[in-house]
């Protein structure tokens, strides 16, 4: 029998089921990934108390760790809200004591709803200690830019400067994503000689909560599943796109992206893939 491959996402629960955890499971189970995790975070807002981040003991988060590589393996890693220099220095040395391939960092510091997902201080052990390990990462707009001491990214221009820039941490590849740009989505990636842009149309839309998680998730998917990171960025921004094209609201906050429209619909984005010369 052919075994599905198999992803665990190293990332905080989303409460609200649109990003986190659950998006990357769903969005492994639309890809036919045998999916795992390790919930680093709990997330969700006490009504009275205001406390929106409940974080996980690093005995907890090791004992999940070891649990589904001990029972199941692994053919990929992906790294969400890690909250804590200690979980990402707990995490990177989990990794450097692995032999795990496909080894995905989503530098996850904001959400859209403005809940605060990474102390101040970890930013540093995040690139000291896991971007080096990464085999691609994929920080937004605002990511970039803590990544880089503030810079302002504010034209595709930047975004190439800024993948070239953040390589230097020693990550294989950068995929810098400028959806919050305006005009057409343009996404730039380096793999430390050449740029290639990865080009969809903008929709208009302000359901896009988990959209990050989502995109992410099936990049290390179709890594696992033997993708080259070309192919599997290319797949991942017509996935995430249709999800976002059908997200929907539940309520007039951001909504979620719809995991499972590319199946629903049979729908692909068509992505414009460009290399520099
Ligand atoms: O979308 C970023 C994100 C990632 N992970 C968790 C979140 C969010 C946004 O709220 O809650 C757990």
């Amino acid at each position: 029998m052919n075994y599905p491959s198999r992803v665990i996402t190293i990332a905080g629960s989303a409460a609200g089921g649109s990003a986190g955890i659950q998006a990357d499971l769903k969005t492994f189970q639309e890809l036919d990934i045998y999916g795992m995790s390790v919930v680093t975070a709990i997330v969700g807002r006490h009504p009275e108390t205001n406390k929106n981040v409940h974080p996980q003991t690093i005995e907890a988060i090791e004992a999940q760790f070891a649990t589904a590589i001990q029972q199941v393996g692994t053919d990929g890693l992906k790294t969400g809200m890690l909250f804590s220099k200690e979980v990402i220095e707990t995490i990177a040395d989990l990794i450097h004591d692995s032999s795990i391939e496909n080894i995905v960092v989503d530098p996850v510091m904001v959400g859209k709803l403005d809940s605060k997902l990474l102390e101040d201080d970890a930013i540093e052990a995040l690139k000291k200690s896991l971007i080096p390990l990464a085999t691609i990462i994929t920080p937004n707009i605002p990511e970039a830019s803590f990544l880089l001491d503030g810079r302002i990214i504010n034209s595709v221009e930047a975004l190439k400067q800024a993948a070239i820039d953040l390589s230097s941490l020693g990550t294989k590849y950068v995929l810098v994503k400028g959806g919050r740009l305006e005009g057409p989505a343009v996404d730039v990636l380096y793999d430390g000689e050449t740029i290639t842009t990865f080009t969809a149309p903008r929709i208009d839309t302000v359901n896009t909560s988990g959209a990050g998680c989502t995109y992410s998730a099936a990049i290390v998917a179709y890594l696992s599943k033997g993708k080259s990171v070309i192919e599997a960025v290319h797949l991942a921004k017509s996935f995430v796109t249709t999800a976002i094209e059908h997200g929907f609201s539940y309520t007039e906050k951001v909504g979620p992206t719809y995991h499972a429209a590319e199946r629903k619909y049979g729908e692909t984005y068509k992505i414009i893939v460009e290399k520099d010369n």
